[in-house]
């Protein structure tokens, strides 16, 4: 049975399909079409290897081949967890092929994380890696399987051995145990397998997230598919991008804003970074003469250092994106007068709304702005605390919807009563200015997140974790600014009795199995917690308190 989600009113998608927005095709079409145009165009470089369009579509179809005969079915939903490597949209395009429906983990989750999901989905497979720590060895499979008992079927990257993920993409003879798929000839997958309708859920993205619990978000083919098809458009790319993966393959910027999927969409290359370090980038964008590269804040301010010395490494540069978090105009100006190149800012979310700074905006309005969003049909509305709309020039509340911006989380009633609002609009937490000439300018936040150089963490999610603990008796998680990060996070600490220790409550979060970028950055100890007038914990009287404490006084 198809997946159960939020659908738009029966209106709106007439609008969007009349529109031309949702074209009622699956998301294969992006590399099916692709390998029928170009076959042998370099889809993928990952380290030495390389993918050719054909040899994309040929690999994700027989991984999703032996899949189907492993018994995944359409709408099974499975758990992914892979580092940047060319098997992660290999497997993407697999799953989706046969309507499997997936949750792509970042690579930085943990134990906690991944059974989260799990709990919420009852995922029948699992693919990850062996390089990853948890699944080193066999002892968290067997965690999972025990906790999961849906979980039937694992593939690992890098096992070597019977369950072992490149040999069913590659269709390893010499591995016939891995997956019953012999010879060349593998066969094709059968006339009843096949995608998931285009107005069903194709995969999950994850959310950033305010609440105690990470949520996931369900994204159609036909809504999806249109965001990275008009994404690919705004940002103008052709055959000849060559787009650098750095930032996590799963998350929605560098996979559809426009991302790779844009980039499959028009025929480009895309070059897989393990991660943003910047030396090894800079080498990757030499080497394969890199077009364009979607960033962080955090980590184009370290790109621009290292690049000093390097000026031969970005001159094929051509367009540098930046998003995830405030970037500074300052950071902003250094982009083109540094490396010649354009500068596009993001502001995106992976409930769906993406606004970008066009490629013929002026100067002015790149380096302050964050342009407009991709859709004439996107709605957005800025509001006072009342949910009165503001006009132009004042900050308020985001709230949107749109035809590529979901309208529930999934399997989360009692939060979608909160973050839509009765006529649907998403409440973004996000804090904008809408401009005059229309351009949006993200000002702050109303939501409870810290936003560490874009990695999202839910400040409710590690004080539950913190508050379990028997020398915790309160405990607030707060952003705290930091000059390379954007935002670290402190965790303020009201003792039960006696004394705690920052070393003993992070080693106490890591044994939750909780992902590393959650670990509070600092702790501060107080007598108690600073309260509004209604009672709640004033996290501006202590965000301010913790801004004025000196450097040296920071317990690490
Ligand atoms: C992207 O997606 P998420 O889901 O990791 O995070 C969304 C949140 C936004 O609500 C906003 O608070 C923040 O990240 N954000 C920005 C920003 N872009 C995202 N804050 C300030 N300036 C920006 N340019 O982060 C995301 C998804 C698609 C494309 C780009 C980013």
């Amino acid at each position: 049975m198809a997946l159960d989600f939020t659908r738009w009113p029966i209106d709106l998608e007439h609008r969007y399909r009349d529109r031309g927005h949702w074209r009622g095709r699956p998301m294969t079409d992006i590399v099916r079409l692709s390998a029928a145009a170009r076959p042998e165009a370099v889809a993928i470089h990952c380290g030495e290897r390389r993918l050719s369009y054909a040899e994309l579509d040929r690999r994700s179809e027989r991984l999703a081949l032996a899949l189907y005969r492993l018994g995944l079915r359409r709408h099974d939903t499975a758990l992914v967890q892979l580092p940047n490597v060319a098997e992660f949209y290999v497997v993407f395009f697999a799953l989706l092929k046969i309507g499997v429906v997936p949750v792509n983990a970042l690579f930085s989750h943990r134990r906690l994380e991944l059974d989260h999901y799990a709990r919420i989905v009852g995922p029948r497979l699992l693919i990850a890696a062996r390089q990853h720590p948890l699944f080193a060895t066999d002892e968290a499979l067997a965690t999972l399987r025990r906790d999961h008992p849906t979980l039937r079927h694992v593939l690992l990257l890098g096992d070597g051995g019977a369950r072992d993920l490149a040999a069913a993409c590659a269709n390893n003879a010499a591995d016939p145990a891995a997956i019953d798929v012999v010879g060349d000839d593998a066969g094709r997958l059968p006339t009843d397998a096949g995608p998931t309708a285009a107005g069903e859920v194709a995969f999950f993205q994850l959310s950033g997230g305010s609440t105690g619990t990470p949520k996931l978000i369900p994204r159609t083919h036909d809504d999806y598919y249109y965001s990275v098809r008009a994404s690919a458009e705004i940002c103008a790319l052709d055959g000849d991008t060559r787009f650098l993966c750095a930032l996590p393959a799963s998350h929605n910027f560098p996979l559809s804003s426009p991302g790779a999927l844009g980039v499959f969409h028009a025929g480009g290359t895309v070059v897989m970074a393990p991660g943003p370090e910047p030396q090894a980038c800079l080498d990757l964008i030499q080497r394969h003469r890199v077009t364009m590269v979607a960033l962080v804040p955090s980590a184009l301010r370290l790109w621009l250092a290292t690049a000093r010395t390097r000026a031969a490494a970005t001159q094929t540069l051509r367009l540098v994106q930046v998003g995830g978090a405030m970037l500074s105009e300052t950071l902003a100006r250094r982009v083109g007068a540094e490396w010649g190149c354009g500068l596009q800012q993001v502001f995106g979310m992976a409930e769906g709304l993406v606004s970008y700074t066009r490629l013929d905006d002026e100067e002015a309005v790149v380096v302050a702005t964050q342009g407009t969003p991709i859709s004439p049909d996107d709605e957005i509305r800025v509001v006072d605390d009342e949910g009165t709309d503001v006009p132009p020039g004042m900050p308020g509340h985001l709230l949107t919807r749109g035809p590529y911006t979901i309208r529930g989380y999934y399997r989360s009633p009692e939060h979608n009563a909160v973050a839509f609002d009765a006529d649907g609009f998403y409440c973004s937490g996000d804090i904008v200015v809408r401009r005059e000439d229309g351009r949006l300018q993200v000002v702050g936040r109303g939501k409870d997140q810290i936003n560490r150089g874009g990695e999202k963490i839910a400040a409710e999610e590690i004080e539950r974790l913190l508050i379990r603990h028997h020398a915790v008796r309160e405990v607030a998680l707060v952003a705290v600014p930091d000059a390379a990060m954007g935002e670290k996070s402190c965790a303020v600490i009201v003792p039960a009795d006696g004394a705690v220790g920052a070393v003993t409550l992070r080693r106490y979060l890591r044994e939750q199995g909780v992902a590393d970028y959650k670990l509070p950055d600092r702790f501060e100890i107080a007598d108690a917690l600073p309260l509004t007038a209604i009672g709640k914990v004033d996290k501006r009287a202590l965000r301010d308190r913790l801004a004025a404490t000196p450097s040296d006084r920071i317990s690490s």
